[in-house]
């Protein structure tokens, strides 16, 4: 008796340690009862809510442990889900940075959605890392390595040139003027990571640095605005290029519309990077730590015809060319303006620069933390004055 009364507990014990093996989150494609998707596609659940049905088990712990093999398939829209995950490219060094964002990220949006994380680094992500990251987050996660191709200086670059532009950038005091990481980055982030295999599998994106803030509620899905608004790319903020990083790229953009007249949208937004009809570049650009965009566009004969373009002429390295213009200019070349998107209402902060949404019905609804005072929307820095204009809002 005395020995089946010990084994009952040990059996539960034992179960209970399945229970949690089996739930373990982090497991690649472990995935989730559809539930928690389902019940908030309506967009208009609050934490309370959620709260509210937790307690009353209609998000019961039994339908965590299903272990369906496709409710995070990017594929199923009919849950609700668009195919869409978050990139984020970071160091094994970036670890607190990246707690942070995917925290915020996690607490403000993803949490209600379950939208899937894909982890992209130049070198192989410790164990640590992936433990530390993978803990925040329910949805599905994965981890990357770059090859070598997609993040390095190219044979054919005249490293002499190279170090010499790199030297004079270093002396005009530029921001990274001195790094060649930094210019794979760049190249990196402009040509390469739509391709990396693990992103392969899905059509949008949304690009997440290492210590962003996101100040309010997400409630309604901004993938699915942008599938169902015929939208491809959308930002936040909008900042001038420095010129000297610069120099030689928008005659090197007019060569490649010259050469290919038929990429050029009807009604583009020209007017937002150019206010003479394209002579010159005004230097602004979508400020490209956040995006939200749709990777076949960069993927498509416009884009890729662009970029091989723009490679073949080495401003990467002879000079210090960004993501950010370069993606920039193709959106609003390529695109019809009214395929961009401005998510005002989503608040946001990299380094000094915020956005807190300057409607007080969307500051309210979002539960915004952040003071409208602080947004850099019409700071002198800021591009927003052309986009509006370009808007005609
Ligand atoms: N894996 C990896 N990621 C990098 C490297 N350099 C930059 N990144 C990532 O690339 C993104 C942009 O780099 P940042 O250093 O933030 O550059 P930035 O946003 O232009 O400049 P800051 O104003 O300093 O933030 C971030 O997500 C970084 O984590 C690198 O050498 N390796
Ligand atoms: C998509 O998800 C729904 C809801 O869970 C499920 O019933 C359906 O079988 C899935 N469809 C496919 C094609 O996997
Ligand atoms: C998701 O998008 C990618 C890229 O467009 C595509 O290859 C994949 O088939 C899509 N998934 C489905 C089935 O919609
Ligand atoms: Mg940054």
């Amino acid at each position: 008796m005395a020995i089946m009364n010990g084994t009952r507990p040990m059996l539960r014990y034992v179960f209970m340690v399945f229970i949690l093996l089996v739930r373990k989150p982090n497991v690649l494609y472990t995935s989730y009862s559809n539930s928690i998707f389902d019940q908030y596609n309506a967009y208009t659940n609050s934490d309370e809510e959620l709260r509210t049905e937790l307690d009353s088990g209609r998000l019961s712990d039994d339908s965590s442990i299903t272990t369906s093999t496709n409710s995070a398939d990017p594929s199923n829209t009919t849950q609700g889900l668009a195919n869409a995950t978050f990139v984020m490219l970071v160091r094994n060094s970036d670890l607190d940075g990246t707690i942070s964002s995917v925290r915020a990220l996690e607490d403000r949006f993803n949490s209600k959605f379950g939208y899937p994380y894909v982890f992209l680094n130049n070198e192989p992500f410790t164990d640590e890392f992936k433990r530390r990251v993978s803990v925040l987050i329910r949805s599905e996660v994965e981890f990357g390595l770059i090859q070598q191709e997609h993040w390095s200086q190219p044979d054919w670059i005249d490293e002499e040139k190279a170090e010499k532009a790199r030297k004079k950038m270093v002396a005009l005091n530029v921001k990274y003027g001195g790094s060649v990481a930094y210019r794979n980055m760049c190249r990196f982030n402009s040509g390469f990571f739509y391709r990396h295999d693990l992103l392969q599998k899905y059509k949008w994106y949304w690009r997440v640095e290492p210590n962003v803030k996101f100040y309010c509620d997400i409630n309604q899905d901004p993938f699915r605005y942008m599938e169902e608004n015929n939208k491809i790319y959308g930002f936040i903020i909008t900042v001038y290029e420095i010129s000297a990083t610069i120099r030689s790229l928008w005659p090197t953009v007019t060569d490649f519309i010259e050469m290919h007249p038929e990429y050029i949208a009807d009604d583009n937004a020209m007017e937002f990077i150019s206010d003479n009809n394209g002579k010159s570049y005004n230097r602004c650009h979508f400020w490209s730590n956040f995006e939200i965009a749709d990777m076949d566009f960069w993927r498509g004969e416009a884009y890729t015809a662009f970029f091989e373009h723009l490679d073949s002429k080495g401003g990467f390295y002879y000079e210090r060319w960004g993501d950010a213009p370069v993606h920039s200019i193709a959106a609003s070349l390529f695109l019809k303006r009214d395929q961009l998107h401005f998510f005002e209402e989503i608040g946001y902060q990299h380094d000094d620069w915020g956005h807190c949404p300057l409607s007080d019905g969307m500051w309210e609804k979002g539960r915004c933390s952040c003071s409208q005072k602080g947004s850099f929307d019409y700071d002198p820095s800021s591009c927003m004055p052309h986009w509006e204009n370009l808007m005609s809002i």
